[in-house]
């Protein structure tokens, strides 16, 4: 293990460190809390990013350095209160100026951890509300922002690609084992089709791109004491997509009776209730810049979501679990399941769906 106090010590951070302790559970990046010993000073959270998967550091910390000023500005001109707790603060490398520190191996950064903050891993309608109004401020704050974004990660959402990637997996099958999930690829194959209907749609014009967060899974929101929404963490991905990213992947976890990864499928269902919390505050708060055209398919959104996510497990369980860290060897296939058979529940509602969204723009 690296001496992670060492690490520490680059950054401009307040107080005495006084443990380091792992935190969360994302797939790609390892994180920590810094506690501090002085009562006074702020606790940190610390990430070492994955720089497989995140190439290019300087574009990734010049983005979110972007979002996060625009945010407080705009929170400032909103005459918000509470702002440092609304907005995450990245800690300065004083040797490099950057905000991200290389060891020589691996890179490293720092937040100021928010105070009196809390994640959740489920959700009851009434936070989901909450979370859908969020996302939507989220995104229509940052749809004047004047810097332009650059994709973190290219292509991150979109179907097309991420079908080219998955036939490639299976073209290659570095790991030998696309034979033995030949009942998955079918369960693929045959909505692929559909499922890239947002990149035809964009083609066509008629589907724009706006600032994302894309990765909005529930654990990725910071709550307060009184349940009320901080902010929205985890800003490696944000950058331009369709609305239907941060509309579906908060569905997608949230809205999920069961796990991820649930290893039983009777668990998995798509809660209604969650569906028409989420979808009214999201409405709320972003009816005003949403075209029809994104509107009547956000059912579609959430289809879409467990169904890429679903692509994107198998085709890492099949060149072999190069991309998400996994407990077990079969972990990637059990999630591709999982996400599948949440991809079916979604199906059967899909009418029920739009007759909730019709009714509410009504
Ligand atoms: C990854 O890092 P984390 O766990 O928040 C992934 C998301 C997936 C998610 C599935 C950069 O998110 O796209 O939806 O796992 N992030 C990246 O749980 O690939
Ligand atoms: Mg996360």
């Amino acid at each position: 293990m690296k001496d992670l106090k060492e690490i520490v010590s680059h950054f401009d951070t307040e107080g005495t460190t006084f443990e380091i302790k792992p935190l969360g559970n994302g797939l790609i990046n390892d994180t920590y809390i810094i506690r501090t010993v002085e009562a006074d000073a702020l606790d940190y959270v610390m990430q070492r990013i994955n720089h497989s998967i995140f190439t290019d550091l300087d574009c990734l910390m010049d983005n979110i350095e972007a979002v996060t000023n625009h945010l407080r500005k705009k929170h400032e001109e909103a005459g918000e209160t509470d702002i440092d707790r609304k907005v995450l603060h990245f800690i300065n490398v004083p040797e490099t100026g950057k905000k991200y520190y290389f060891d020589g191996e691996n890179y490293w950064r720092i937040m100021a951890y928010i105070p009196r903050s809390a994640t959740f891993e489920t959700v009851d309608a009434k936070y989901s509300n909450l979370a859908g109004q969020a996302f939507g401020k989220f995104q229509a704050m940052l749809a004047d922002i004047p810097d332009t974004l650059r994709e973190t990660i290219p292509n991150f959402h979109n179907m097309e690609f991420r079908m080219q990637q998955f036939h490639d997996a299976i073209k290659e099958n570095r790991s030998g084992r696309a034979d033995e999930v030949k009942d998955l690829i079918a369960e693929i194959e045959k909505r692929a089709y559909d499922m890239c209907r947002a990149e035809r749609l964009y083609r066509e014009g008629k589907l724009p791109k706006r600032i994302c967060h894309c990765d909005t899974k529930v654990n990725n929101m910071l709550f307060d004491e009184g349940g009320d929404v901080l902010c929205v963490i985890d800003l490696d991905t944000v950058m331009p997509s369709f609305v239907f990213s941060d509309y579906g992947d908060f569905l997608r976890t949230a809205a999920n009776t069961g796990l991820e990864d649930d290893p039983n499928l009777e668990n998995v269902d798509f809660n209604m209730e969650i569906f028409k919390a989420f979808t009214a505050g999201y409405l709320e708060s972003a009816k005003s810049f949403l075209t029809p055209v994104e509107i009547e398919n956000l059912p579609y959104a959430a289809a879409l979501f467990p169904y890429q996510t679903a692509v994107r497990f198998l085709a890492d369980y099949i060149n072999g679990d190069i991309y998400f860290k996994t407990q077990y060897p079969e972990h990637n296939k059990v999630r591709t399941r999982a996400q599948l058979r949440l991809v079916e529940q979604i199906e059967k509602k899909m009418a029920q769906m739009q007759d909730y969204i019709n009714g509410y723009i009504q």
